[in-house]
């Protein structure tokens, strides 16, 4: 595998050859990766979650994002994952073109990494994907996500700062008591607020808060239109004012907690030969008076 020390050269000269590969590497946890990780020197740079249901704008969202940040003088890395389209080719390529100012920028990284089938669409390998941008020398990390399923509470789990782009649409706030994105926003974002019924959503959004007891001092609410690239600047100061509540608050400890939990689960579980217990179930179900405890304990 290649020298962290190389990789962060090639990112500071704008050349993610190696970096590319290397992530390619680890998604693939080919052999030696395990031990690579272990030898990673992350700096603490804040990941950033964004997510949100499909076309509500995260990727026009993130794209005026990277150009304040670039503007800037910061490397910028964003990893998109797209569990919803079985079409991820036509997802990437959507992508792309929204974000096509910036795919040849040497200050931005762009990865679009499949979801691998993995439960709540996040792709397995996202913690050590994050820690490795953490440790060559980027200044923001962004990870997009689509929200279905678990995956903005996925998202939330190891990201620092986690945003939820919503549409105003009647019926949105109904699912978003379901999906439970009151417990992981850090912060709202009502995209799209170039639509008439925008500041009727808004309120909403504050109402649900107020009666969930989430004060907008520390969740704040951000209406943008990204397509127009209105609102970019409210959004980076609610990231930042995030950032700095969550750090006085030591929250970055609650991170780590949760992503060991994934790792340490991750790691048991590949001891589990999913096939082999497919065929195990096979044969103890033919006898009536299964036993489901008595069956895994086989496992342990
Ligand atoms: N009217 C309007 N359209 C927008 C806005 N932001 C994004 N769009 C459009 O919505 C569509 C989906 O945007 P995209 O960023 O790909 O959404 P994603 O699936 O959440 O990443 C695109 O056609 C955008 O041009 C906005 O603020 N207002
Ligand atoms: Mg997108």
């Amino acid at each position: 595998m290649f020298d962290v020390t190389d990789i962060a050269k090639g990112v500071a000269e704008g050349n993610f050859l190696l970096l590319a590969k290397t992530i390619s590497q680890i998604e693939n946890k080919v052999e030696g990766a395990d031990v690579y990780l272990t030898k990673l020197v992350p700096k603490a740079i804040p990941i950033i979650g964004i997510t949100g249901p499909p076309g509500a704008g995260k990727s026009t969202l993130i794209a005026g994002l990277v150009g304040e940040w670039i503007a800037a003088g910061k490397k910028v890395a964003v990893l998109s994952v797209d569990p919803s389209s079985p079409f991820h080719k036509g997802a990437i390529l959507g992508d792309r073109i929204r974000m096509k100012d910036w795919y040849l920028h040497p200050q931005v990284f762009i990865r679009s990494l499949a979801s691998r089938g993995h439960l709540g669409g996040l792709n397995s390998s996202m913690i050590e994907l994050t820690t490795l941008l953490q440790s060559v020398g980027f200044d923001q990390i962004i990870v997009e996500t689509v929200g279905v399923g678990q995956s903005e509470v996925e998202v939330a789990s190891l990201a620092d700062t986690t945003v939820v782009v919503l549409v105003p649409e009647a019926g949105d706030d109904v699912q978003m008591m379901k999906s439970g994105l009151m417990e992981v926003a850090d912060v709202f974002v009502v995209n799209k607020s170039d639509r008439p019924d925008a500041q009727t959503f808004t309120n909403h959004i504050r109402q649900m808060m107020m009666e969930n007891g989430v004060s907008e001092d520390l969740v704040k609410v951000v209406a943008t239109v990204a397509s127009q690239g209105l609102g970019i600047n409210d959004l980076m100061q609610a990231i930042d004012a995030h950032q700095i509540a969550n750090n006085a608050l030591g929250n970055y400890k609650k991170i780590i907690f949760t992503k060991a939990i994934q790792l340490i689960v991750a790691h048991k579980m590949q001891q589990v030969d999913l096939k082999k217990l497919e065929q195990d179930i096979e044969t103890a179900t033919i006898n009536e008076g299964f036993n489901i405890f008595s069956f895994t304990q086989n496992y342990f």
